[in-house]
């Protein structure tokens, strides 16, 4: 007898949940598990295998494709297309959305391996997925997968770091899966997962600190003032991929920020797959994702491979650096002199 409940006894139990529910949202959460499990695999001996490093090739974005992220992306293309519950992927690593099966009801979107330079230095990396109902009744297409982060129907991350963890949510709380590799099933491990309301760690690039807007400057300078009324000085913590920090801020309390810099103007880290996604989890795990200003899962979406800052963790943190930015009274990248 399994002393855990795996995630396919887990999806089948809260398909109920659904009432309109035909199985369709199950399959595809379980398709996004089994391509999981896979390059969980590949992540795991990837130092063993001529699968590291660049892949000669760069993304949409101008980043150089590791071999992992090409893989990831094939794999996680290949399950939902074989599973035929999705009608378009849209990807970090692929310019253009991908059309699957035109008569599927869902979307995905996906930033297949974030992170993935930390790869060759061990470090942890993730998968973070997007899921959505189409919009239109055929011929689906892009107007499908540009919609506001809140008409997400489920949403999560693959975490490949000292053990493998699937988190998601479909707006019902926020249940984490641990690997067992014995069995070769992610197993519940953390129900009901909730962000604690604050937190004592902040999570952000300082070394882009010259650049960033004066309210994120003032708010960094006051997570490192000496208050043991409130903890302070906070503790910082930045991995460099963000699946792996907002895990540790969602279990431990925390704030994690990518603000607009001068290389990056509008943020860096994308709306569709990865803020909304994540805004989504956090959210229900009773935390909070703004931009600075304004609810991430409120933002209108234009472009597929857009960008946005954002400010996501724990509730009481996410408050008090906005208004150290409304304070300042600016939301985007002010000038300097250097
Ligand atoms: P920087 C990884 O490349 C990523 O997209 C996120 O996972 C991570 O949080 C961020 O970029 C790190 O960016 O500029 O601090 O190296």
């Amino acid at each position: 007898m399994l002393k855990f409940k795996t995630l396919g006894q887990f999806i089948i139990e809260k398909q109920a949940d659904f009432p309109f529910a035909k199985g369709e949202l199950s399959r595809l959460l379980r398709d996004i598990g089994i391509a999981a499990k896979i390059v969980n695999r590949e992540v795991n001996k990837a130092g063993l295998m001529d699968i590291l490093g660049q892949a000669g090739s760069t993304n949409i974005q101008g980043e150089s494709q590791q071999k992992l992220d090409v893989y990831a992306n094939e794999q996680f293309i290949a399950a939902l297309r074989c599973g035929g519950e999705c009608c378009i992927v849209a990807s970090e690593e692929n310019e253009d959305i991908v059309p699957l099966s035109d008569q599927a009801k869902y979307i995905v979107a996906i930033d297949p391996l974030d992170g993935s330079s930390n790869i060759d230095v061990n470090v942890a990396v993730g998968t973070i997925f997007s899921i959505y109902r189409r919009v239109s009744a055929s011929d689906c297409g892009l107007s499908d997968v540009l919609q506001k982060g809140s008409e997400q129907v489920a949403a999560g991350y693959v975490i490949y770091g000292s053990s493998t963890m699937l988190v998601y949510t479909t707006g019902k709380g926020v249940n984490g899966f641990t690997l067992d590799p014995s069995i070769g099933e992610f197993c519940l491990s953390h129900p009901n997962l909730q962000m604690p309301r604050t937190g004592t760690i902040y999570s952000v690039n300082e070394g882009n600190y010259v650049h960033f807007p004066t309210g994120v400057k003032q708010y960094i300078k006051y997570c490192q003032v000496e208050d043991q009324a409130t903890g302070r000085p906070y503790t910082s913590r930045y991995i460099g991929s963000m699946v792996a920090d907002l895990h540790r801020n969602l279990i431990k309390g925390g704030i994690f920020i990518y603000p607009v810099t001068a290389s990056a103007p509008n943020g860096k880290l994308r709306l569709v797959y990865e803020c909304n996604p994540m805004a989504f989890v956090i959210e229900q795990a009773g935390g909070r994702a703004t931009n600075g200003s304004d609810r991430i899962l409120d933002l209108e979406v234009t472009e597929l491979h857009q960008r946005s800052p954002v400010f996501i963790g724990s509730d009481a943190m996410v408050r008090r650096a906005e208004a150290f930015m409304a304070a300042a009274g600016e939301l985007t990248f002010n000038d300097y002199s250097l």
